[in-house]
């Protein structure tokens, strides 16, 4: 089917300032994890001691939960709000300004909430908030509530959506707006579980309405919404890299077809795949684990085909530029314009990054990474730099076009420096990482030499290099928070593009691709099959419940 063309007006002024609402609230939470996570690094380098009234855990918590559960959730959000309405007409109607500021306040209540109790120590817990550590009820009861505000900015989407179709006579969606619908029918459907886990699991046997709790099924339920948490974070990026990256660089979308399977292969594959975080755990029989493998194995295609496209827009923007040879059409690409810089960086990143996953989903060579310090290196340099490096290339152009100014020179060039510390950070603390985690090192850990242990002692040296490139990445992010605020405040008045590329020649698009009904229906039978049986299992045979349990 023909896809409409969208107009290219801007964001009006209502939809900017919603955007901006959650955009703020995003880069609050990321300098108060940036500050924690530099402390941690230092911490673990053996370079300081905390002061007696806080310690490594409940640092460790705000660190995970600020940086990737709020500053993610809600720079999705604000991103995809903005996009939607840019590509929709340039405005949300009234009724989706409300579903998107009722999100934003239930959002943000949670978040205080939950804040509060990691404060006051009572919940260090870490961000995947594994019973049976019990954190205070008040800390699961502002998760709920952040997941449920999500949801409803997720209703602002949709209402767009449903709107302009029923304005468009059914016409297929412009690429960004199917994107964004994608990104959330996957985070509503994948943050079920969880909420099942939190609310019947979680909240009454904090409150001690119940004595104990079944550990298996409340891990099984958080990974059935932790691997597809990851997705939430990455597809947002990919929308960056498959419709706002083609347009900075001056070409084309490569293929609307190709983008639009690539994310119906993401929804449908991501959620089945859970017990890949379990390899290790008893309780689960290996044939369950086997078949979350395969479809791990599957998720990983939409990630190559996303590598694919970029190389493809890349090279045929390039050779119109004039770039000859086999690599000609590199030198043509815009290096010095950060809005391409910094995600690029992200996607080279990404290369390493997958290959990492791909290891970490192998059963055999998960036995040897899990729980290690390998696995916290592979997910800073993807969710830590892939995504977050294309959410700070989104950042440079977005906030200063919601607000009316422009990307000056300066600042773009700071951008530049700030991307490239990032980077280099990014780059020490992950390689020691990974190189510590075949060691045997573990993650969640404070600093110890395990009574001077000659192995511990030898780790001691790339404990350091992780903290120098935890201050590198400190360095960054104060950075990168006073170039957003100079966009946001203080820069020259102007026009900032939002940057959205259309294909090049009318493209077909298959009617199907479009068919929810069709795919999650589908979803729900993979859903049903990976995780029908072993579930019930669950339910039926586990040993006994346990008790809450303070560590700290
Ligand atoms: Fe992962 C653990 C497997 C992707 C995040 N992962 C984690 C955790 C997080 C995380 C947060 O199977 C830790 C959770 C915890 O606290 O315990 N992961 C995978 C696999 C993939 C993968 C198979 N992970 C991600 C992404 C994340 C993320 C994306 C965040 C955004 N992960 C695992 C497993 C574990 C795990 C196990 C459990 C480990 C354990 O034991 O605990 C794949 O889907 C990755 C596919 C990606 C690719 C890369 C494609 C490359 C692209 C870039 C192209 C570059 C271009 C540049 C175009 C195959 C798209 C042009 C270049 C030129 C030179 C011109
Ligand atoms: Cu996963």
């Amino acid at each position: 089917m023909k896809i409409a063309s969208f107009s290219q007006t801007p964001v009006d002024r209502s939809t900017a300032r919603l955007s901006l609402a959650y955009i703020w609230v995003a880069y609050a939470a990321f300098g108060l994890a940036a500050l924690a996570g530099m402390l941690q690094g230092m911490v673990r380098g053996g370079l300081i001691e905390l002061p007696s009234w806080t310690n490594y855990y409940q640092i460790l918590t705000a660190h995970g939960v600020l940086m990737a559960l709020i500053f993610t959730t809600y720079f999705i959000i604000g991103f995809l709000l903005s996009g939607v309405a840019r590509t929709t007409g340039g405005a949300l109607h009234a009724a989706a300004l409300r579903w998107g500021w009722a999100g934003w306040v239930l959002m943000t209540v949670g978040t205080v909430m939950a804040l509060v109790t990691i404060i006051t120590n009572d919940a260090s817990v870490l961000y995947t908030f594994y019973a049976p550590l019990k954190a205070s009820p008040y800390f699961y009861i502002g998760a709920a509530l952040l997941v449920v505000g999500s949801w409803l900015g997720g209703f602002a989407i949709f209402s767009r959506y449903r709107r302009w179709k029923r304005e468009n006579g059914g016409s297929m969606s412009p690429l960004f707006v199917f994107m964004s619908v994608t990104t959330f029918v996957l985070w509503i459907i994948a943050t079920l579980p969880v909420a099942v886990e939190v609310l019947f699991q979680l909240i009454p046997w904090s409150f001690g309405w119940t004595s104990t709790i079944n550990i298996m099924l409340s891990r099984t339920l958080f990974w059935f919404f932790g691997h597809p948490l990851v997705y939430f974070w990455l597809m947002p990026a990919y929308i960056a890299w498959y419709v706002c990256v083609p347009r900075v660089i001056g070409g084309h979308v490569f293929s609307d077809s190709l983008a639009r399977l690539a994310f119906i292969c993401l929804l449908l594959f991501s959620i089945p795949v859970g017990f890949h975080h379990q390899l290790m755990e008893p309780g689960i029989s290996p044939g369950w684990k086997m078949i979350h493998v395969i479809l791990t194995l599957i998720v990983v295609i939409p990630s190559l085909m996303t590598a694919f496209s970029m190389f493809a827009t890349f090279e045929t923007t390039g050779r119109k530029k004039g770039g000859t040879g086999l690599f000609g059409w590199l030198k043509k690409m815009p290096w010095s314009d950060v809005r391409f810089f910094a995600p690029f960086v992200g996607m080279l990143f990404f290369i390493p990054a997958g290959a990492g996953g791909i290891i970490n989903a192998s059963n055999q060579m998960n036995a040897v990474v899990h729980n290690t310090v390998w696995v916290t290196g592979h997910f800073h340099i993807t969710v830590g730099t892939a995504v977050a490096l294309t959410f700070f290339g989104v950042s440079y152009w977005l906030i200063p076009a919601l607000t009316g100014r422009t990307l000056t020179r300066t600042a773009n060039r700071m951008g530049m420096v700030q991307t490239v510390f990032w980077a280099v950070g990014m780059f020490l603390m992950s390689f020691a990482m990974h190189y510590l985690g075949l060691q045997g090192t573990p993650r969640r850990t404070a600093y110890t030499t395990y009574m001077d242990h000659p192995v511990a002692l030898g780790w001691m040296d790339f404990q350091r290099v992780m903290a120098f490139g935890g201050g590198l990445l400190f360095t960054a992010a104060v950075l990168l928070l006073l170039i957003l605020g100079y966009l946001a405040f203080f820069a020259p008045k102007g026009k900032t593009e939002y940057p959205i590329a259309e294909t090049e020649t009318e493209q077909q698009t298959p009617r199907i691709l479009e068919r929810w009904p069709v795919w999650v229906g589908v979803l729900a039978f993979l859903i049903v099959m990976a995780y029908g049986y072993p579930i019930m299992e669950q339910l039926h045979h586990h040993p006994p419940g346990s008790p809450p349990i303070r560590t700290w």
